[in-house]
C-alpha cells in the first residue's frame, strides 16, 4: 500500500499492517477552523506478519501531542504520514491535532457545507482528521465524543449519551476508518421505524437543513423497502438499533454507505413532485437502496484492499438493479441499465482510460470510483448469476455472508464461494475482473438440413497496459424465431469459452431468424452481418423485450449513420416498425418510450470510429434532428392520441405506472412541437402541478427557440430551490444549439448563482457542456477552451471533481486532426499548470497517453 511516495500503488504489492487495532476512542472538539481531535488507540501486533514498522496515515494535520502508553514521543513527519518506533506488543496510541474543516474544500475528511459539519472519508479521507492506518483491512470498533454547540451530534453506531454540547456514539462493529462519519450542525429530522425480520425495532432518521422537510417522505419509504427487500431477497437483517441519513449540499459524488449514518448529496435523497422529476425519485430510490445494501456488501463484509473496490460496489450495483426491477419494470430497468452502460462505460473500456474491473495499479485511488468498477464490475455478476443458475447463486451468496462477515476480502474470497458451492473451476471467468476492453462477438450463421450452426467468435482490442487478450467466458443468451414469427427455440445459454465456438440446433423445419444475446447477457459488442429487413422482423416479433427494443436501437442507429455521412433519409422499416409499436396499447408505456429514443451522439461518434469512419458531432447532429423531424412527419397522425393515452389522471405519483406515461407523454411532446412550434408544450407548461411535466415542456420550448419567457418564470418560481436551479443552468446548455452551447455555458457562469465551489452547480453547467456532443465538440473549440478554463480553476479547491470532469475529454481520438489538436492543446494546458493535484494530473496524462 501507499507509503511514503505518493507514487504508483501496485495490487501485487500488498502487505499486511504490521498491528491490529482492537479500539478506537475518538473525541471531537468542533470549531470552524480548530477543530480538536483527539484519539486514543488501542494497537497489538498483527501474527500475520513479523514487520512491526509503525507508520500512521496522516495529511494536512497540525500535530499537538503524540504518546505511547501515555509517554510522549515525537514522530518523523512526512506529508503523507508519521512514523515511530513502536512495542511488538500491545499498546495505546494518543494523538491530538488540530484540522480546519472550514477551509477544507477538496470535500474530503472533515469539512464544512452550509454551517453543518460533515465528513467523507473514502476513499482516504480519514487521514485527513487524524493519524491512522487508513486502509480498508485495518477494521476496529469505535466510540466517538462530539463536543460541539449544536442541536444535532451524530456519529456511526448506536447513541450511548447526549448532554448539552456534546454527545457520544459507540459502533460496535469492527469497520475499516473510510466508512467513519460525523454529523454536526442545525437539522431537523423526519423519523419513522422498521421492525426487522427478528422483531427489532430500528429508529430510522433522514436529517435535512430546516426548510427541507417536505422531500423527505420518498426516501423514508425508500429506505424501508429496501431493508425489508434484503431481507427478503438476501436474508440480510439490519444491525443497530439506528440508522440516520443525512443530506449534504457539498458533496462531490452520490451518496457514502457510512456504517449507520449515510451521507448523501441533497440531490440524491431530497424529493418532491413539484421540485424532482419521475427521474429523479427513480434514482433516489436506488441510490438510497444502494447505500442501505451496503450495510452487508461493503460494510458487514468490506475490501482487502482498494482494488477489491468492485467486491462490494459491483455487488451492490448488482443488488440495486435487482430492487429496481422488483419494484418497477424488469425490461424497462434493463434496457436503461445497458443504455447507460453504452454510454458511460463503453468509451472508458475502449479508450485511453481502460481498466480492468480489478484494476492493478492506481496513483490516485479516487480516480477508480469509474463506470468499470460500478457498472461493468454488476454486469459480471450478473453473467455469473446466469452462468451458475438463481439456486447456485443463492447458495453461494449465503455462504459469502457466512463465511466472510467480519472479514476485508478479495475477488480471490468472492470467486471462491462459487467454486465451493458449484464445483467450478472459475479461473477463466476471473479474466473479466483482469482484462480490460470491451469483448468483440462476430457472429457467423450457418443452415442445412434442418440443422442451424452458430458460430461465434470473440475478439477484444488491445488497451492500455494489455496488448494481448486471452478468451473469456461470456454466455450468451439465444432464442430462434421462425420466419412466421413463432419462437422456435426459446432462450438457451450458450456459454462461450474459446476464440471461436460452434453451437448447434437440430431439428428445424426452416432457417430461423436468432435473436442473439438476450437480456444483453453478457456486456460485450455484437458484430453480425445483418440486414434491414432481419431488425425490422425481430422488433415486430422477438419474445425478448431488451432484444426486441435492441432491434429498433439498431435500426435507428442504421439510419442515423447513413444519415450523417450521406444525405440518406430515413429508413421506411425503421419508421413503420417505430409506428406499428407505437400504435400496440398492450406494451407499457415506458417501453415504448424508450422505442422512441434514439442513440445518444456520442454513442453514434463512438460508432462511426469503430467503423473507420471520422465522426462529425455537427452532421451527427443535424441527422439527429432529422430522423426527429422526420418521425414527426411520419407519426403526425399518431401523436395526439398518444400525448392524451399518457395523461395520468391521478394524483401525482412516482410510481413505474405513471411515470412511463409521462415518459410517453414527454416522447410525443418532443416530436409534437417540431410541428407546431411549442404550442401544445407552453400549454402543458402553463397546466403542469409536477416538475415532470414542467421541465419537459421547458425542453420543448427550449428546443424549439420560444422559451424564454417561460425559462424566467421558471427561475422566478425556483430561485429559492438549489437543486430545481441546477437544473434550470443545466437545461439552457443541454438544449442550446451547438454553436451556441459554449457561449450560454459562459453566459451562465457569470451568472450570479453560480456559485461553482458546489459541485452540483459545477457539474450542472459542466457536465452539461460535456453532455451537449455538439455543442461541446463545436469546431470553434470554445467549448473544450472553457470546460479547461475551468478545470484549472476548480483543481486547487477541489481535485476529486476535477479529476472526474476531466473525463470529458476521454474520448478525444475519435475525432478528426483539428479538434484532436484542440483538445491536445488543451490537455497539455491542464498538464502544465502549476501544483497540479495527484487527481487531474494522473487523469490527464492518462487521457493523453
Ligand atoms: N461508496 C460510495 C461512493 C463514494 C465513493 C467515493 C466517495 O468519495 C471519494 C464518495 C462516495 C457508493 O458507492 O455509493
Ligand atoms: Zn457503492
Amino acid at each position: 500500500m501507499r507509503d511514503a511516495a505518493p507514487n504508483t500503488v501496485y495490487l501485487k504489492d500488498y502487505k499486511s499492517f504490521g498491528y491490529l487495532v482492537d479500539q478506537v476512542h475518538l473525541t471531537f472538539d468542533l470549531s470552524p477552523n480548530a477543530t480538536r481531535v483527539t484519539s486514543r488507540i488501542a494497537f497489538s501486533p498483527n501474527p500475520e506478519t513479523e514487520d512491526r514498522s509503525f507508520f500512521l496515515h496522516g495529511e494536512k494535520l497540525r500535530l499537538i501531542r503524540a504518546a505511547i502508553d501515555g509517554t510522549a514521543v515525537s514522530p518523523e513527519i512526512t506529508a503523507e504520514g508519521l512514523r515511530v518506533a513502536a512495542p511488538d506488543a500491545p499498546f495505546v496510541w494518543e494523538a491530538e491535532v488540530e484540522i480546519d474543516p472550514a477551509n477544507n474544500t477538496a470535500l474530503e475528511g472533515l469539512y464544512m457545507s452550509n454551517g453543518m459539519y460533515c465528513t467523507q472519508c473514502e476513499a482516504e479521507g480519514f487521514r485527513k482528521i487524524t493519524y491512522y492506518p487508513d486502509r480498508p483491512d485495518v477494521m476496529s470498533t469505535f466510540t466517538v465524543r462530539i463536543n460541539g454547540d449544536l442541536p444535532v451530534l451524530l456519529s456511526n453506531g448506536n447513541p450511548v449519551q447526549r448532554g448539552e454540547g456534546w454527545a457520544e456514539w459507540h459502533d460496535p462493529w469492527p469497520k475499516p476508518a473510510y466508512l467513519f462519519a460525523l454529523v454536526a450542525g442545525d437539522l431537523v429530522a423526519h423519523s419513522d421505524s422498521f421492525t426487522t425480520i427478528s422483531g427489532k425495532s430500528v429508529d430510522l432518521n433522514l436529517w435535512v437543513r430546516p426548510g427541507d422537510e417536505h422531500k423527505c417522505a420518498f426516501g423514508m419509504e425508500a429506505l424501508k423497502k429496501s431493508m425489508k427487500w434484503d431481507e427478503d431477497t438476501y436474508g440480510r437483517e439490519y444491525d443497530l438499533d439506528v440508522f440516520n441519513i443525512v443530506a449534504v449540499d457539498d458533496f462531490n459524488m452520490g451518496a457514502m454507505e457510512n456504517k449507520g449514518l449515510n451521507i448523501f448529496n441533497s440531490s440524491c435523497v431530497l424529493a418532491s413532485p413539484d421540485t424532482s422529476t419521475d427521474a429523479n425519485f427513480e434514482r433516489i430510490e436506488a441510490i438510497i437502496a444502494h447505500e442501505y445494501f451496503h450495510n452487508w456488501t461493503g460494510n458487514r463484509i468490506t475490501c482487502r484492499d482498494w482494488f477489491q473496490l468492485c467486491l462490494k460496489e459491483g455487488l451492490t450495483v448488482f443488488r440495486d438493479s435487482q430492487f429496481t426491477s422488483d419494484m418497477r419494470s424488469a425490461p424497462v430497468k434493463r434496457i436503461t441499465d445497458v443504455i447507460d452502460l453504452r454510454a458511460r462505460q463503453f468509451p472508458e473500456d475502449n479508450g485511453p482510460l481502460s481498466h480492468p474491473v480489478r484494476p492493478e495499479s492506481f496513483q490516485e485511488i479516487n480516480n477508480f470510483y469509474t463506470a468499470t468498477v460500478y457498472e461493468k464490475g454488476a454486469e459480471v455478476i450478473g453473467m455469473l448469476k446466469r452462468l451458475v443458475g438463481d439456486a447456485a447463486y443463492a447458495e453461494a451468496l449465503d455462504l459469502y455472508f457466512a463465511r466472510h462477515d467480519g472479514q476485508a476480502c478479495t475477488i480471490e474470497d468472492w470467486l471462491k464461494v462459487f467454486e465451493d458451492v458449484t464445483g467450478r473451476d472459475l479461473s477463466q471467468f476471473k479474466r473479466w475482473y483482469s482484462q480490460s476492453g470491451t469483448p468483440r462477438l462476430k457472429v457467423e450463421e450457418e443452415f442445412s438440413e434442418g440443422t442451424y450452426t452458430l458460430t461465434l467468435t470473440q475478439h477484444t482490442d488491445p488497451t492500455p497496459g494489455q496488448p494481448d487478450k486471452q478468451p473469456q467466458v461470456i454466455p450468451v443468451a439465444v432464442g430462434l424465431l421462425s420466419p412466421n414469427g413463432d419462437e422456435v427455440v426459446p432462450t438457451r445459454v450458450l456459454e462461450m469459452t474459446e476464440g471461436t465456438q460452434s453451437f448447434t440446433f437440430e431439428g428445424l423445419a426452416a432457417k430461423p431468424v436468432p435473436s442473439i444475446l438476450r437480456d444483453f447477457s453478457a456486456p460485450v459488442i455484437v458484430e453480425r452481418e445483418t440486414d434491414t429487413a432481419e431488425r425490422a422482423f425481430l422488433l415486430a416479433h422477438d419474445t425478448d423485450p431488451f432484444h426486441r427494443w435492441e432491434a429498433g436501437r439498431a435500426l435507428a442507429r442504421e439510419t442515423l449513420v447513413e444519415m450523417a455521412t450521406g444525405d440518406a433519409t430515413p429508413l421506411p422499416d425503421y419508421l413503420d416498425g417505430i409506428r406499428t409499436l407505437l400504435r400496440d396499447k398492450s406494451l407499457d408505456p415506458a417501453y415504448r418510450a424508450l422505442m422512441l429514443g434514439l442513440p445518444g451522439q456520442s454513442e453514434l461518434a463512438g460508432h462511426l470510429h469503430e467503423a473507420g469512419i471520422t465522426p462529425d458531432p455537427a452532421a451527427i447532429w443535424i441527422a439527429v434532428e432529422d430522423l426527429k423531424q422526420a418521425l414527426a412527419r411520419d407519426l403526425q397522425d399518431m401523436l395526439p392520441d398518444i400525448y392524451a393515452e399518457a395523461q395520468v389522471d391521478a394524483p401525482y405519483a412516482p410510481d413505474a405506472e405513471q411515470s412511463g406515461k409521462r415518459a410517453l407523454g414527454a416522447a410525443a411532446l418532443d416530436l409534437i412541437s417540431r410541428l407546431d412550434g411549442g404550442k401544445q408544450a407552453a400549454a402543458q407548461y402553463e397546466a403542469a402541478d409536477n416538475m415532470t411535466l414542467q421541465l419537459s415542456a421547458l425542453g420543448c420550448l427550449l428546443g424549439a427557440e420560444t422559451g424564454d419567457a417561460q425559462l424566467a418564470a421558471f427561475y422566478d418560481q425556483w430561485k429559492d430551490d438549489r437543486l430545481v436551479i441546477d437544473k434550470w443552468f443545466m437545461l439552457q446548455i443541454m438544449k442550446a444549439k451547438p454553436d451556441r452551447a459554449a457561449a450560454v455555458a459562459k453566459a451562465l457562469t457569470e451568472h450570479p448563482d453560480f456559485t461553482w465551489k458546489t459541485p452540483n452547480r459545477f457539474r450542472a453547467v459542466f457536465g452539461a457542456l460535456a453532455g451537449n456532443h455538439a455543442g461541446f465538440h463545436d469546431s470553434s473549440g470554445a467549448g473544450y477552451d472553457l470546460l479547461a478554463d475551468w478545470l484549472i480553476r476548480l483543481d486547487p479547491l477541489n481535485p476529486q471533481t476535477t479529476a472526474r470532469m476531466c473525463t470529458a475529454f476521454q474520448t478525444w481520438k475519435r475525432y478528426d486532426a483539428g479538434r484532436q489538436e484542440m483538445i491536445a492543446a488543451q490537455l497539455d494546458r491542464i498538464a502544465a499548470t502549476p501544483d497540479l493535484s495527484r487527481d487531474a494530473g494522473e487523469m490527464i496524462s492518462r487521457i493523453r497517453g
